[in-house]
Order: structure tokens, then sequence, then C-alpha cells
């Protein structure tokens, strides 16, 4: 029986566990990459495991996030982040160089190797060939210093492409598609993994856009294969050699199978507030638009980018549209201002913005009040964009760009001739903006600006954990909802205290002051509880607020580990049930909880008030559980060092 491609490289990685599905793995990672709202916390993590150097193959540190300097508090955490990583033996990729899934792809990404980022879009670099996975800040900060990354072992699901896209519809539209059809949590434990004969019709910017937006479907990862496409890539990026031909075997077995004809497609969006909220575009109709914003890890490519100056070139932006575009990378930048494609832009007045995350995670840009944005980003989550009103549209380049000129949005094969634009066979070369580390040995004082707090670490788990319910919520609440990220809290990613106060806000305003009066306690959810970001604040700052279990109906994958890496239970109910009983303020206790947690998966919890036992499931590996015992990753890491 042959292996697939996800098995292929899983295996040349593997440091424990058996591959079968749903068991604990562990996996040596060849990379890594941080961003700066996740980094600042990886590095002062990373510093307080004491490892001298990083030792992995490569690790970048990018600043494109918190781009937009209203205070001190960014400009220093990049400060922060650009000694800490030349002390460790990290790549510092200045702000201005770029988002980091673009350039990591363009620049550093390489087929069959595992790259694990404190960023939930970093399977953008499945588009490579690699095994390229999202995860908290925490573990990636062990994964610089050499530990294993460990993970259920997923499913793997193939997605069969048959077909070629018609004009004017792409990439963006097979994985909307792709949510349309599996939803945002149809991805959870496991791997999607492209084959068929519409691959080969795929450059590899174009499967980045697929494969980063994998993680809206809730996936571990996603990945192509590495085929020719993939080498002149490479090649036209200066790194031919460092292409491998990466294939499944003929004989590989999925433990699922969908099947996508692309000649079928055709535009499509998905409608507020969810990824997954996917209609044709000719369906929704000629809604009016207020905004239109074109960039973002999932669609700031080249190629992306020559599509809309093609649109745009002597056409102008409709009067009630406000126009923006920020180029993924400085390569894409730099090659639009050479070839003339900038200017085009210009002209026809999109407002260009520089090459980070922006509009995505509402640093600036947000739309005015009941606005409707239509947006090439990953995420459409209520509020993401700085304006709770807004509705925000998820939609390809194409799209944008020709309802940018129209004023509402419009099915661009009404449009005329869809533009062409060939992948080229040279990039422009300049890694002027990636700042080499110190090298070993060399002194290097670590700046620290007086944003930066210590993060909370909590303690090991007490006999007897109790609390009331301190709230209660639906399906599907994401980690914008949990920790909300925007331009004003951005800032203070590095200060919990703080980004306390915001805590499950959007939910509930309440919510952190019921916490702080009753000592904490614990969350109750519903399905799919801490979909979205990999930040580990959605972790740390309930933590911080004494929170000490989440009972939920289920977990995304991130931020469940996250939580475990916090010494937080993350718990699921038995009884769907029990899940309608239980009610605000309800006093809830679990006894002897660490014989519970021993014991096996199953938890009895009683709900005081209500008088009952309800059961709960728990199920953690044996790793996963020592660490909730120890309270947290970093008290486990370091009882494991005392030990040795
Ligand atoms: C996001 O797209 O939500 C972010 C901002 O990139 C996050 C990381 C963060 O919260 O800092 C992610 O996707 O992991
Ligand atoms: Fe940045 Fe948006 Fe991509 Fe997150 S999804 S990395 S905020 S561009």
């Amino acid at each position: 029986m042959g292996y697939n491609l996800a098995q292929k490289i899983i295996k040349e990685h593997l440091v424990s566990g058996e591959m079968k599905a749903g068991q604990e793995i562990s996996i040596k990672i060849d990379q890594t990459l941080t961003q700066d709202s996740t980094g600042t916390m990886a590095y002062l993590q990373f510093e307080a495991m004491g490892i001298p150097r990083v030792r992995t193959k490569k690790s970048v540190a990018y600043i494109d996030h918190n781009t937009l300097q209203t205070g001190f508090e960014n400009a220093d955490d990049h400060k922060y982040i650009q000694t800490v990583a030349s002390k460790y033996g990290v790549y510092f990729s200045r702000p201005g160089n770029g988002i980091c899934h673009q350039v990591h792809l363009e620049r550093f990404g390489v087929p069959g190797m595992t790259l694990l980022g404190s960023d939930s879009h970093t399977p953008t670099c499945g588009g490579l060939g690699m095994l390229a996975i999202g995860a908290g800040g925490l573990d990636v900060a062990v994964a610089m210093g050499g530990g294993p990354y460990y993970l259920t072992m997923p499913k793997v699901c193939k997605v069969e492409l048959r077909g070629r896209l018609r004009p004017w519809v792409s990439a963006k539209d097979i994985i909307l598609e792709l949510l349309r059809i599996m939803t945002v949590k149809g991805g959870v434990g496991k791997i999607i993994e492209y084959g068929g004969e519409g691959v080969k019709t795929l450059t590899v910017p174009e499967r980045a856009t697929i494969t980063n937006m994998g993680a809206e479907l809730g996936a571990t990862t996603s990945i192509f294969p590495s085929d020719e496409i993939t080498r002149a890539f490479l090649k036209a990026q200066g790194r031919e050699q460092d292409w491998v031909e990466l294939l499944p075997d003929s004989d590989a077995v999925y433990d699922e199978e969908i099947v996508i004809n692309l000649d079928e497609l055709e535009p499509l969006a998905a409608r507020p507030h969810s990824p997954d909220n996917v209609a044709k575009v000719s369906e929704i109709g000629k809604i009016k638009v207020d905004q239109v914003a074109i960039g973002s890890c999932t669609n700031s490519s080249y190629l992306d980018m020559m599509k809309v100056a093609k649109i745009l070139k002597g056409r102008t932006v409709h009067p009630n549209v406000s126009l923006v575009i920020a180029p993924g990378s400085r390569q894409v930048l730099n090659m639009l201002a050479q070839n003339g494609a900038l200017a085009d832009m210009v002209a026809a007045g999109a407002r260009i913005l520089e090459s980070a995350c922006g509009p995505c995670i509402g640093m600036g840009q947000a739309p005015c009040t009941n606005a409707v944005s239509l947006r090439t980003f990953n995420r459409n989550f209520e509020g993401r964009s700085g304006t709770k009103s807004a509705q925000v549209y998820l939609v390809s380049p194409e799209v944008a760009a020709v309802s940018a000129i129209t004023g509402v949005l419009t099915n661009p094969m009404e449009f005329g001739e869809a533009p062409v634009v060939d992948i080229p066979t040279e990039f422009l070369i300049n890694d002027n903006m990636v700042i080499p580390p110190a090298p070993e040995g060399q002194e290097v004082e670590v700046v620290r600006g007086p944003n930066i707090k210590p993060f909370p670490v909590n303690v090991p788990l007490p006999e007897r954990v109790q609390g009331k319910v301190l709230i209660k919520v639906g399906d599907n609440i994401t980690t914008d909802h949990i920790m909300p990220s925007n331009a004003k809290l951005l800032p203070f990613r590095s200060n919990i205290p703080y980004l306390s106060q915001y805590c499950l806000t959007p939910c509930d305003e309440e919510f952190p002051n019921r916490a702080k009066e009753n000592g904490g306690g614990f969350i109750v959810g519903g399905v799919n509880y801490g979909q979205g970001s990999s930040r580990e604040h959605a972790a740390l700052v309930p933590l911080y607020l004494g929170v000490k279990g989440v009972i939920a109906k289920s977990f995304a994958r991130i931020h469940r580990a996250n939580l475990i890496n916090s010494g937080i239970l993350p718990l699921t109910f038995e009884n769907e049930e029990d899940y309608d009983n239980m009610e605000l303020y309800d006093e809830l206790v679990i006894e002897n909880a660490v014989e519970q947690i021993k014991a096996g998966n199953t938890i009895v919890l009683r709900n005081i008030t209500k008088n009952k036992d309800i059961k709960l499931n728990i199920s953690l590996s044996e790793r996963q559980k020592e660490m909730i015992l120890a309270g947290g990753l970093l008290n486990y890491t370091r009882k494991q060092s005392e030990n040795k």
C-alpha cells in the first residue's frame, strides 16, 4: 500500500508515534516562521527556555502585522524582535518586505521540508509541496529550540481537481467551493492533499491561494505535489536547487476523496460573516459596494496584482468605492513599479498600501458604517475589518477589481475579455530587506521597550477545580471573538493584562469584569470553539482572567493546543443536551481532578447549582496529561529538564 504525499513527508520527519489517524505523533521541524503579532510572545517564551541558538535549518522573523505606528508600542516590538532574532540565529524580514506567507513562499519555502509558523496561514507554503503547519507561539518556540512538534496524526483527504478553470474564474473560487462543500469545521483533523489533472493547470501562487485558505476549513494543513510547475517557480526565484519532485505513490490511499470539476466553477463569494457562507456572485446580485480591498496573504501575488492592474488600466474607480491595494511583498511591489502596472493602478484611483497585512486584520482602512466591503482576503468574521456593522464579502481579485470599477458586486464574466497574465520566468530578486542573524558568539543586546510585560504562567492542576460558568457562547466562536485584534489592540500583544479587558467582549461586554469578580471559572462553548487564528493570546488572556477550563461541543485544532499549552482544560460534552442545560453562573466543580485526568479521558463534573453530574471528555495523550498536570507546556518543559 503506497503513501500519499502528506504521509511521505511525515514519515521522513517522524520522531515519535505511529502514523495512524487520531494518534499523537511528533515530527522534526526544518523551518520556522513568526510574525510580529505572535512573535514577541514566541521569542519571550524562547528566551525563557534558555537555549542559546535556534536549532532549525532556517528560522525567519517577519514584521508584517503591526505596521501602523500610532505610538511607540509596535516600533518597540519590532526592535525587540530584530535584536532577539539576531542574537538567537533567526533571519529578520524587515517591515516593508512583505507578508510572511508570501515572502516565505517566494524566498524560503522548500518542497518536502516541514515548516511550523506562529500564524494560522502558514500552510500557504503547502503550495510548494511543503508540510507547513500553523501553531501557537510556544510550540514554535519549542521547535526553534530543536524540539519536535506534537500533533494528532490527521486523516488525509484528497481533493481531485479535474479540468481547467474558465476565464475569469480563479484559484480563490476553488477554495471557496471547497469551503462551501466542507464548511469551516470540515477540515478539522485532516490534511487536504490536492491531486488530479487540474493541478497541472495551476501555478504555485494559485496553489498557495488554495493552501492558504485551507486554514478556514480548520485543516491541519493543505498540500500540492511538487512538480515541474514548482520547479519553474523556484527557478524563476533563483532557487532551482531547492526543488525536489514530490508526488504521491501511484497506489496511495486516502481517508476521503472529493472531486471538483474546475470547468463547472464560476466566480463565488463568501458572504458575511463566515468564509463558508459561499454563493455564486451571479446569484448574490449587484449589491452596492463601498470598499474594495485587494491583498492579504491569500491573494497578493504578482499574478493577482497584474490581473488587477490590467483590469484597472485606463479605467477609473467608481466614485462611491474606496479601492485599496496592498501588494503582498516588496518583490511584487517592485516588479509592479518597474513594469508600469503600479502606475496603472494609481492612475485608476487605487490607494496603494505598504506590503503588509493591513486591512485584513483591521490595521487601518476600517470601512464606513454598514459598508459593503469586497475583500480578496481569507476571513470575514464580524468586526474583523474594524467596523462591526460592515458586511464583508470574500472574493477573487478579478471580482474585486471589476466591482471597484462598476461600483456594484459584478460577475466579471459579463465584463468582457479576461486578462491573461503569464507567470514570470524570472522574478526580481533582492533580499536586502532580510537581515541575517549575528554570527554565533557575537554579543547582541536585546532591546525591550516598556510595553513588554511578563506573560502569565499557570500553576499545577489542583485537586479540586471549581468555578462558575462565566459565559455561554454558541457555535464557531473565533479567536477574533475571544481575543479581538484591531489597530487599537494589536500594539498590546505583549501586554496580557491590558488585553484582558477586551477578552470575549464581542460576545459579552461584561465578561472580563465577571471573570475577575468571580475569581475565574469556566467558559461554555458550542461547536468548533476557537476557530481562526493561531494567537495563543486567546488562551493566555483567559488564563490571566482565571479561566480553568473551557467546556465546548468541539474545538478548533490550534486553539485546543494553545489551551493545553497554557494548562487550561479543553473539555467536551459527552451528551450535547448538557450544553443546553448549562447556564451562566452555574457553580461547577471537578473533584479529584488530578486522579480523574490520570485515570482516563472521561471527567465527571458536578454542576452544584443544578445538583447534577455531567460526563465530559478530554482526550489527551500521555504527554498532554503531563502538561495539564504541570500547569502548561513551560512548566512541563522545566520539570522535564529538572528531571534530566
Ligand atoms: C489572522 O489572520 O487572524 C492573524 C492575525 O494572522 C493570526 C495571527 C495573530 O492573531 O496574530 C493568525 O491567522 O494566526
Ligand atoms: Fe496577515 Fe491577514 Fe494573512 Fe493573517 S490572514 S497573516 S492578518 S494577511
